[in-house]
């Protein structure tokens, strides 16, 4: 059971549903909000198949929250950050592909939470920053492991360095996000992607939360023996077949070119 009000879970059909509910800090996450997300992905309902994340009011995240920063030395800042680490590992690596819904700012941490989600939706608000650099701070939360994946290490250095604030078509041509969408319509966009990810054989979903992010680690070689192994599995189990057995039989959805 969630009583964080900060954050709250619904389901919506197979959906789960994850908003930041702190608006008026500009859903900055402190202490409590991060122990809560960590607890609301470890204990999703069996029935989500997929989950959106978003954020209340007009931001998406504004990050740490900056208040509980001056108080920490240099132990508990370890702690903090690697308790950073667990929660939004549990956001990457549980049991359901993640979509985040981003609006306005996505920022220091707001952008590290983004960055551990599995597909991001963005809509022409948002805006993205790493101010860590000029509060003369670092990442702590798996940013720096995360965001050089999206967008390659020179542009995550020179946010850094220069403060440098990426808009929201910039964003998604430096590949911050896979979608951007008309302001105000990244919500649904995500649930209409979570709930056709939903639909997809759960060892395929898992298969891309796990196996892909390290075969594409890993030297060729040895990726392309994990790609054969993870390949035998998911085409043995029974969905699968029966998936292609559909497609032959004229019942399932042919792959249709785009407008
Ligand atoms: C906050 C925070 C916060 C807002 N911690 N309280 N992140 C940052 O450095 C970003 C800091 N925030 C901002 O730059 C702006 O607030 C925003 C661009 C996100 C939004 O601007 P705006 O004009 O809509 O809101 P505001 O007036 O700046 O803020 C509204 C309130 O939220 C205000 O509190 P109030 O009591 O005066 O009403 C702000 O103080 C509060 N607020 N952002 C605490 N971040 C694991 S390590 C990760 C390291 C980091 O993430 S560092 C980057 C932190």
């Amino acid at each position: 059971m969630n009583s964080n009000p900060d954050i709250h879970l619904e389901m919506q059909g197979s959906v789960a549903v994850v908003r930041l509910t702190r608006p008026t800090k500009r859903n900055a996450l402190n202490d409590g909000l991060i122990a809560s997300l960590r607890h609301i992905f470890e204990n999703l309902p069996k029935e989500a198949r997929a989950a959106v994340v978003a954020g209340d009011g007009d931001h998406f995240c504004a990050g740490l929250d900056l208040s509980e920063l001056k108080e920490r030395d240099a132990g508990e800042g370890l702690y903090h950050s690697r308790s950073w680490h667990v929660a939004l590992d549990r956001v990457q690596s549980g049991n359901v592909p993640v979509i985040a819904a981003l609006h306005g700012a996505v920022v220091g941490g707001g952008l590290e939470l983004a960055s551990a989600c599995h597909i991001r939706v963005a809509d022409e608000s948002t805006f993205y920053a790493l101010p860590e650099g000029t509060r003369g701070i670092f990442v702590g939360g798996g940013g720096s492991v995360r965001i050089p994946r999206l967008i390659g290490v020179a542009r995550m250095t020179d946010m850094m360095l220069t403060g440098r604030v990426y808009n929201a078509q910039d964003g998604e041509r430096i590949g911050m996000a896979q979608y951007l969408v008309p302001t105000g319509t990244a919500f649904e966009k995500a649930m209409e992607i979570a709930q056709r990810v939903a639909t997809n054989a759960p060892l395929t979903n898992y298969a891309l939360m796990h196996a892909l992010p390290r075969i594409a680690e890993q030297p060729a070689d040895q990726g392309f023996f994990t790609e054969a192994m993870m390949a035998a599995i998911a085409q043995s189990a029974p969905e699968a077949k029966q998936r292609v057995r559909d497609f032959l039989e004229g019942k399932a959805a042919k792959v249709a070119k785009t407008s």
